[in-house]
């Protein structure tokens, strides 16, 4: 393992999930030689059964292929869910100019992903995690300035509209979910800036309940070097070991220009996450 897990293109916001004996890490693609995010037109996927020799899938979505959306696929997460693999990801809706959340599916991890359309009673759905537990479907979501999180119905084409919750009283945070569970309990992890100064810092909240409440347990990856300014991931249990996985502007120095990182996360006796100090190891 080492850092940046892959450095043949600039990959950005990766969710990372364990499907059979591989891992599948769901990313959004930085365009070679911009200065703004809103070039973004397409999601990749890459997998890996030893974390050191990765497959590029390539693209498994663009921006061409969605009827309703003009621009900017910025983020996304994947599950599996009654025999098919779904991705929810999130671009800019011709109709409204909001951010919405679509779902694409596909009978295989790694892709191609067909668009079913967006998730309906989300107004604006920028990075939306699927998380799923207990056989019950979750969406969590970045709500322009807080985050939110529902079930989902069994179709995944709506969120349950009475199960809507604003977590950002409890956490802060106002863009790039993810959920994870260890043990019994909830996790939700989400940048965050500290006190309105840039760089986002990686931060979490724990609960007993997907729908929280969440009690926020600060930060875990902090301000570091090489930066991109934003930083969005996931953490994921791999062959017995966790993992967080984010983005840097480690190669390119610039926040446009994002690479993938994976370093070991552990948790101490009490659940918490153990800071994280990103390493080229
Ligand atoms: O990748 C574009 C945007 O940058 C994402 O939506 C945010 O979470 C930030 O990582």
């Amino acid at each position: 393992m080492s850092n940046p897990a892959v450095d043949h293109a600039y990959f950005a916001d990766p969710s990372a999930h364990v499907f059979g004996d591989r891992l599948y890490v769901y990313v959004s693609y930085d365009q070679p030689d911009t200065n703004t995010h809103d070039s973004m037109v397409s999601y990749h996927c890459l997998s890996t059964a030893d974390l050191k020799h990765w497959v590029d899938h390539g693209q498994i979505l663009h921006l061409d292929e969605v009827s309703w959306a003009i621009s900017q696929m910025w983020a996304i997460d994947a599950n599996y869910f009654r025999g098919r693999y779904y991705l929810t990801y999130c671009a800019i809706d011709r109709e409204t100019s909001f951010f919405k959340t679509g779902l694409a599916v596909s009978d295989r991890p790694e892709g191609p992903f067909k668009d079913l359309g967006k998730i309906a009673n989300v107004e604006w759905g920028q990075d939306p995690g699927f998380f799923i537990d207990e056989d019950i479907p979750y969406l969590v979501w970045g709500g322009r300035g807080e985050i939110f999180i529902a079930e989902l119905e069994d179709d995944l084409l709506s969120v349950k509209s009475e199960t809507i919750t604003n977590l950002s009283n409890d956490l802060g945070g106002y863009e790039g979910p993810f959920l994870h569970r260890y043990k019994d309990r909830y996790y939700l992890t989400f940048p965050a800036l500290d006190q309105e100064r840039w760089p986002q810092r990686m931060c979490y909240g724990i609960a007993d309940h997907p729908l929280g409440p969440y009690k926020n347990q600060g930060v875990f990856i902090p301000e570091y070097p090489g930066n991109s300014g934003t930083i969005h991931g996931s953490c994921v249990e791999f062959k017995g070991q966790w993992y967080a996985l984010y983005h840097s502007a480690w190669v390119s120095n610039r926040p446009t220009s994002r690479s993938l990182m994976i370093d070991r996360l552990e948790y101490d006796q009490d659940g918490r996450i153990l800071p994280i100090t990103p390493s080229s190891q």
